[in-house]
């Protein structure tokens, strides 16, 4: 690994418009597993030259994942999993067409270059943060054993639900 922060999962947005409200959910939850990551805006179409040297950069640092959140023409995830072999997540960002434009552009990879696509919005880069916990759990069982307490947690929640009060 070279010189530089380790990082083991990546988010990266097409825009900052990206991060409120949808983006920053998945982010809370690999905080929450104390997983190392970064966030960055970096665009497929805007910005593609620095996103080919941040991918190269964050892979010297140890990065086993990928999430792209983008919205629209949506190709970050595309343009991502392009210069990568490691498995890249795409989060469809609500857009004009209430992201089902984003959503079928994520999926509809043509075979051969796969990105793994998400629900539209936040509950997509949620879901994407869990996901890429449960890849790196693979390698790091104690991540699968985080996301089994998670689970847990949560279905008690559910049980303890009392209507009437
Ligand atoms: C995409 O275009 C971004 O991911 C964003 O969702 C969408 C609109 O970008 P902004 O015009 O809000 O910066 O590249």
């Amino acid at each position: 690994m070279s010189e530089g922060k380790e990082v083991k999962v990546v988010m990266l947005m097409g825009s900052k418009n990206d991060w409120d409200g949808v983006m920053k959910a998945g982010s809370e939850i690999l905080t929450e597993f104390g997983v190392p990551h970064e966030c960055k805006v970096l665009s497929a179409h805007r910005t593609p030259e620095a996103l080919v040297d941040y991918v190269k950069d964050v892979e010297s640092r140890g990065c086993q994942v990928f999430i792209g959140g983008a919205g629209g023409a949506a190709h970050l995830a595309g343009v991502l999993a392009s210069k990568t072999v490691k498995p890249v997540l795409g989060v469809p960002i609500t857009s004009v067409l209430n992201g089902l434009d984003s959503l079928l552009s994520t999926a509809q990879m043509p075979g051969g270059i796969p990105v793994g696509t998400l629900a539209i919005g936040k509950a997509g880069a949620q879901n994407a943060a869990l996901l890429a916990i449960s890849i790196l759990g693979v390698k790091e069982p104690k991540y699968l054993e985080q996301i089994e307490a998670y689970r847990a947690k949560r279905a008690k929640a559910i049980l303890e639900e009392d209507l009437l009060n």
